[in-house]
This record gives structure tokens, C-alpha cells and sequence, in this order.
């Protein structure tokens, strides 16, 4: 399918896939085996310049939006996705200074982010507070000058190997959500520790760790736009970061889907290839039929956005909900068409189908992204009666 990308975004398709293939595609059995951090290969991407993506062009970037970063996550992830969600992840945490922050602390953090010389991440969940984020218990205490920080976050993306961190801490425990605020938090801060590394069924290349605050100590100028607004920044980031979730789904589908037709073109069994079976055709067309609808979708959900709409809520949910459910789907029947060798380590589709499982469940599990979109129906057809 031709999406008419422009000459740029063309650039930024192929510089990634370059990446992908030359860089990641050698070395991903390896760090899923050991759980490794993939560090040179982040460092790659940002000597490309790919992590300025979307960051404006005064603070380093390349000036382009979320259907540019899409396209870069796209081909990251159709080799791995624990590599893409690093890429990814630093976007996420990146966000809340770039939409909320001040024009001193982008002008601080952003350059730094947007070369790659500084990783970041963003840190909501916590141990009693993951669908429901509005349940946080970390606490920002204003003390004087200065906020102090206390409590644990937890499954943090990039955790411990990022050094700019947006958190979100509740600044006035008695109004619940609406009493969060948003933080930027650097490591090696007093009092900023960080906690177990979590073993994970897939996504093993990318970094899951516990931030632990005890008694941190910010000055005020870390406090990312206004008491109160922490909730409402998460959300709004959320929406803006979902369709990325669906890039590195529909990339993931796409590897698996590539992976499956090739094999079964050189797999011979009752004296001819496989694919020339009607039941594996069949699979590889329903999978390739998905794949390219959940693209199609993360593209325009993507455009969209960079329109600057007012209300993303409904479709960003539905640019992650479909293509994740797809990428799972996708990589499943990938192992069937592989047989039994699919089920070894020996060929990519093994990891491809246990790393697809975190894709419905990360960034908002699929459950919540199907009540965003019910909830944002039945406010629509209220307003439209
Ligand atoms: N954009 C702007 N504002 C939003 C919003 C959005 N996307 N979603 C909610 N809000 C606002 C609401 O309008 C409401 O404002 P008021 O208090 O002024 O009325 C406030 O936020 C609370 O909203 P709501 O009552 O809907 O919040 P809930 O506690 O019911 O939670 C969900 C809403 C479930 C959508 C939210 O908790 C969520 O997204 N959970 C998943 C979290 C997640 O994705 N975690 C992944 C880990 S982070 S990588």
C-alpha cells in the first residue's frame, strides 16, 4: 500500500528500518536470552537523530509529530519491540515536559532527549494503582521551596537506565486524582532509588524496574505546569502516546507475517511448499488482511492527531486497541504456520508471539481502552439526542 508519505517521512521509514535490520535484527535473540539493555543500539538511533523525531526544532529536533514517530516505531518494532518500547518509552516520559512544561524546562531537558543523550521515562503505575491510575499514593509534600517526594512506582519502562523522569505524586491527598501533579525527577537525586528489575515473559530487551522515593528532595521549578493538573496530564499523554502502541503492534504483526511467508515458501511437506495449501494461504491472507488494516488505522489516527483536534480519547484508544489485538492474533498463527519449529527458539516467531502478549496489557489494558472508547459513545450520542 502506497500511504503517501512525504520525501522526509520516506527518510525516516528507511533510516529506521536500516537500523532495524543492520542493528537489531543480529543481537535480539541475544538480549532477550540475557535480558540485556539494548544501550548501543540507543545509541545508534540517537547519531541518527531519530529520538528528536518529534521534538520541535528549537529545542534539537527534527520538528514532527506523532505520525512521524510512528513510522520510526513502526520499523523498530517489526524487529523487536523490546528495543522499540525503549525507543518509545524515552517518547513517553519526554511528553509531559514537551505538551506541559515550562519554556525553561524544555529548553533544559528537551535538547538532551531529542539527541539521544539522555534517555527518560514516565512514572504513573504503582503497586495498587494500574487501570485505576487515579489510586496513586506517592506523595510531593511542599516543604518551603521545594517539593519532597515519597512512595514507590512500579513496572517503570527504562526504569534505572534513564536519567529524566516524569512522575506523576499526589500534591494534596484529600481530592484524590484531581490532587496529583506532575514532576521531573533526575537520577541520582537523593533519595531516588530504584527497585527490583522485573523478569518478564517477553519485552525482555527493555528495562522494568521499581523507582523508589524516599524523602527525594525537588526544588519547585521541577513541578510540571500547575498543582492539580497531574491526572489530566497523564491522560492527555496517554492519548497522544497510544497510537505508538499500535505502531510498534502493527510492526511486530508485520515481522511475524514476513517471517511466516517466507517459511512457509521454503517448507516442504507432501512434496510441495506449504504456502501452496489452501489452510496456510488462508492464514497468511486473514493475517496480512489485519496487519495492513491496524496500519491503516495507526496512520490516520496518527494524522489526525498532528491536525491538533481537541478530543483524541476516542481514536487513540481504538489506534492501540485493534492493531495490539491484531499483533497478538498475528504472531499465534505465525507459530502455527512454523509447526512445530515455531514453538523453538530457533526461529523469531517463538519470542515474537510472547512478546506480543504485553501489548494488550501495557499503556492501558485493551479492557480499558475498550471503555474509553464505550464511555466517549455514550457522550456522544448524549450530546447528540
Ligand atoms: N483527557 C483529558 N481529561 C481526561 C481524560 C483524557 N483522556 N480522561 C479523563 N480525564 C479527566 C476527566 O474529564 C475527569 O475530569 P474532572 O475531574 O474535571 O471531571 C478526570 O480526568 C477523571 O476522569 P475519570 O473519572 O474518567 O477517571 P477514572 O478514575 O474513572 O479513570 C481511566 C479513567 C480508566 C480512563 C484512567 O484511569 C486510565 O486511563 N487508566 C489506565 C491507565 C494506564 O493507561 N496505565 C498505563 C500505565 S502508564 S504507561
Amino acid at each position: 500500500m502506497d500511504y503517501f508519505l512525504t520525501d522526509e517521512q520516506k527518510m525516516i521509514v528507511d533510516l529506521a528500518r536500516k537500523i532495524a535490520e543492520e542493528k537489531v535484527v543480529p543481537v535480539r535473540a541475544e538480549l532477550d536470552e540475557k535480558e540485556e539493555f539494548p544501550r548501543k543500539i540507543m545509541e545508534d538511533l540517537g547519531k541518527a537523530d531519530l529520538f528528536g523525531i518529534y521534538i520541535p526544532e528549537k529545542y534539537g529536533g527534527f520538528g514532527g509529530g506523532c505520525f512521524e514517530n510512528c513510522l520510526a516505531v513502526e520499523q523498530l518494532g517489526r524487529a523487536c519491540i523490546g528495543v522499540a518500547t525503549t525507543f518509545a518509552a524515552s517518547g513517553l516520559g519526554a511528553f509531559p515536559i514537551l505538551f506541559f512544561g515550562s519554556e525553561e524546562q524544555k529548553q533544559k531537558y528537551l535538547p538532551e532527549i531529542a539527541s539521544g543523550r539522555k534517555l527518560a521515562a514516565f512514572g504513573l503505575t504503582e503497586a495498587g494503582a494500574g487501570s485505576d491510575a487515579g489510586g496513586i499514593r506517592t506523595t510531593a509534600t511542599k516543604d518551603g521551596d521545594d517539593y519532597i517526594l515519597n512512595g514507590t512506582k512500579q513496572w517503570i519502562t527504562n526504569g534505572g537506565e534513564a536519567d529524566i523522569y516524569t512522575i506523576i505524586a499526589l500534591t494534596d491527598r484529600g481530592k484524590g486524582a484531581r490532587g496529583a501533579s506532575a514532576f521531573i525527577v533526575e537520577k541520582g537525586e537523593t533519595g531516588f532509588s530504584f527497585g527490583k528489575k522485573e523478569k518478564k515473559m517477553g519485552l525482555r530487551a527493555s528495562s522494568t524496574r521499581e523507582l523508589i522515593f524516599h524523602h527525594c528532595r525537588i526544588p519547585k521549578s521541577r513541578l510540571i505546569g500547575r498543582e492539580g493538573m497531574g491526572f489530566i496530564v497523564a491522560m492527555k499523554i496517554l492519548d497522544l502516546a497510544r497510537p505508538g502502541i499500535g505502531a510498534l503492534s502493527v510492526g511486530l504483526a508485520q515481522g511475524a507475517l514476513d517471517a511466516a511467508v517466507q517459511y512457509a515458501k521454503e517448507r516442504v511437506q507432501f512434496g510441495h511448499p506449504i504456502i501452496s495449501f489452501q489452510a496456510v494461504q488462508h492464514m497468511l491472507a486473514d493475517m496480512a488482511t489485519q496487519t495492513e488494516a491496524g496500519r491503516a488505522l495507526v496512520y490516520a489516527v496518527a494524522r489526525y492527531i498532528d491536525s491538533n483536534p481537541k478530543d483524541i480519547s476516542k481514536v487513540s484508544a481504538m489506534a492501540k486497541l485493534f492493531p495490539s489485538d491484531v499483533a497478538m492474533q498475528v504472531t499465534t498463527d505465525a507459530v502455527q504456520v512454523f509447526g512445530g519449529y515455531g514453538y523453538m527458539k530457533d526461529y523469531p516467531v517463538e519470542k515474537m508471539m510472547r512478546d506480543a502478549k504485553i501489548l494488550q496489557i501495557y499503556e492501558g489494558t485493551n479492557q480499558i481502552q475498550r471503555s474509553v472508547i464505550g464511555q466517549a459513545l455514550n457522550k456522544e450520542y448524549n450530546r447528540a439526542k
